[in-house]
């Protein structure tokens, strides 16, 4: 089938890519921190390649994997340092949308001779040697497929299932906009003869823990209304973490119980997090861009999906945060605030 590619200069970077690969010998990748199903995924999807390429390849990742995703092939061998008696000849940057995200972790680049930077979010700008941003894939696995497609190595099992996973929770399980023809057609070929793509969904979505549902439970049971249920918001303290027994990544996706309510436009999420930081999540269902209110706040992300981490005292952060999603409402919805 012929593809339409986005450019002609987004083709000669994935030449370019995949010279690099044919050539390289030692390889590592990095994602952004606490790791969710696409940064994961197009990380082991590339050690995966590199294991059936003969390339030694270091999975990079510095904190704990969620469970959601912690089953898949090849997660065991993530590691937290670089060995030093190895000169890299390539390094991969997934999923990362700037350096400050990255911290310190943005200094490993500078180990390897040749770094590449893939990235699908919005207004991203490049911190490798070779950048290939591309707003309109669905996720960086779609991104990753793209070169690793051309490069002629037949992709097995291991490394198809880490691509589906990334390209599926970056979807929503293919139910946002993103899920384009294009990422259609890469899943078939994902699946191939051999996923079982149930036992995979039940993997990630149907197989959560006790802390999960009670912090989940809590956002649900805190939700608040405003302006004429336009808006909803919910929060949790640090205490609420201590008290479950759940850790940040157990919240995660407990916004999408508010932002499916009937009759909203907008729902944020407010977690209080150490170093008296709040770390917020907002959602829009489609009038309000909330990426713009996000960048507000030193944020950013996407028109219907965006986050910020600021300081503040939770109580002081949910009053000013939710003022500014209020002005952000369509003239006609901005009342009562
Ligand atoms: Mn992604």
């Amino acid at each position: 089938m012929n593809v339409s590619w986005p450019s002609p200069d987004y083709d000669r970077q994935i030449d370019l890519i995949c010279e690099k690969l044919d050539k390289a010998r030692n390889i590592f990748c990095i994602a952004h921190p606490y790791s969710d199903g696409d940064a994961l995924g197009s990380q082991l999807a590339l050690y995966h390649w590199c294991r059936a390429a003969g390339k030694n390849c270091v999975v990079l990742n510095f904190d704990p994997l969620p469970e959601q995703i912690s089953w898949l092939r090849g997660s065991e061998v993530c590691q937290n340092y670089l060995p030093e008696d190895v000169d890299f000849d390539l390094a991969f940057l997934m999923e990362t949308t700037e350096a400050r995200r990255m911290g310190e972790r943005v200094e490993f680049f500078k180990r390897a001779t040749t770094t590449v930077h893939l990235d699908h979010h919005i207004g991203v700008v490049g911190l490798g040697s070779i950048n290939l941003l591309e707003e309109k894939a669905s996720s960086t696995c779609e991104i990753l497929y793209n070169i690793l497609e051309r490069t002629g190595v037949e992709l097995n099992r291991e490394c198809r299932e880490a691509l589906y996973v990334g390209i599926m929770t970056d979807t929503g399980n293919f139910r946002f906009n993103n899920s384009t023809p294009r990422s259609h057609e890469i899943i078939a070929r994902l699946i191939g003869s051999d996923l079982v793509v149930d036992d995979i969904y039940k993997l990630v979505y149907e197989n959560t823990n006790y802390h999960r549902v009670v912090i989940h439970g809590t956002v649900m049971a805190r939700t608040r209304s405003f302006n004429d249920g336009k808006l909803v918001a919910s929060w949790l303290a640090l205490d609420d973490f201590t008290r479950i027994g759940a850790t940040e990544v157990d919240a995660d996706g407990a916004i999408r119980n508010l932002s499916c309510i009937k009759g909203i436009e907008a729902a944020i999420l407010f977690k209080e997090v150490e170093g008296g930081k709040v770390k917020i999540s907002f959602r829009s269902t489609g009038k309000i861009d909330v990426m713009e209110v996000s960048r507000r706040f030193n944020g950013g992300g996407h028109r219907n999906a965006a986050g910020a981490q600021i300081d503040g005292k939770l109580e002081d952060v949910m009053q000013t945060v939710v003022a500014a999603v209020a002005e952000a409402l369509p003239a006609g919805d901005n009342c009562n605030a």
